[in-house]
């Protein structure tokens, strides 16, 4: 049987540490939890000439997210309290996460890969947790990163739910930023217990769920059970 080839997005940078030119990067664990599951991992450089063979090469697409924020002027806001932008990468994902939205393939968005699809469908961005409500949980959390930091309460009657049946899962945490409002035909599947959106999911898609958390590092149950769910769909697709 031919395995299903999720297109990942990578991370970039311009100089520093690996090369003083221009690199890509991913960690590990987002190829190898792909592979896991019977997925083979295709990471995505972001070029938008090569975009549309690209996508038409894949099964399924995970957006990831990275140690930058996304730009508010593209949900109407001023930048507030954004740290750094990547605006080529947020381009190339934004254009790949509406095509795959139109072909309905199966898209799971991690962290700022959530936030991501929030605003692909028309929403907005808390730009900075902590600023917003200054007595929420600590979102980024201290300890390290393959532990779990936080509960999260799965909503029933959620396509999440329906995956990972368990109404309260234990996730980790590294974001400064979360959903504000909601996009359009976008449903909240998952919420802290300090009100922040946790994940969320289209309800005119098969497949198209978000969440703030890493499942890549496959700490819980939970975790396995979204990833595996993702590519056993990306397979039905082929
Ligand atoms: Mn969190």
């Amino acid at each position: 049987m031919k395995k299903p080839i999720i297109g990942i997005t990578l991370d970039s940078e311009e100089s520093g540490q690996y090369s003083t030119f221009p690199w890509y990067a991913i960690r590990k664990n987002h190829l190898f939890s792909i592979e896991k599951f019977g997925g083979i991992p295709f990471p995505l450089f972001h070029s938008l000439a090569s975009l549309p063979d690209i996508h038409s090469m894949v099964d399924g697409i995970i957006i990831t997210g990275g140690n930058f924020d996304i730009d508010p002027t593209l949900y109407g806001e001023n930048n507030n309290h954004s740290r750094s932008l990547k605006n080529v990468r947020t381009n190339f994902e934004m254009r790949i996460c509406e095509l795959s939205l139109k072909k309905n393939l199966p898209i799971l968005g991690i962290c700022g890969g959530e936030q991501l699809l929030n605003i692909c469908f028309g929403g907005t961005l808390i730009q900075d947790i902590k600023k917003y409500n200054k007595n929420s949980l600590d979102h980024e959390q201290t300890n390290p990163r393959n532990e779990t930091s936080h509960c999260v309460e799965i909503k029933k009657q959620t396509k999440l739910f329906e995956i990972i049946k368990d109404s309260e899962i234990q996730v980790n945490s590294s974001h400064h930023q979360a959903v504000n409002k909601l996009g359009k035909n976008l449903i909240i599947s998952g919420l802290a217990s300090d009100g922040i959106v946790e994940s969320i999911e289209s309800a005119e898609h098969d497949w198209c769920i978000g969440v703030q958390w890493h499942p890549e590092f496959l700490i819980t149950k939970a975790d396995e059970l979204l990833i595996s769910s993702f590519i056993e769909f990306s397979q039905k697709k082929l």
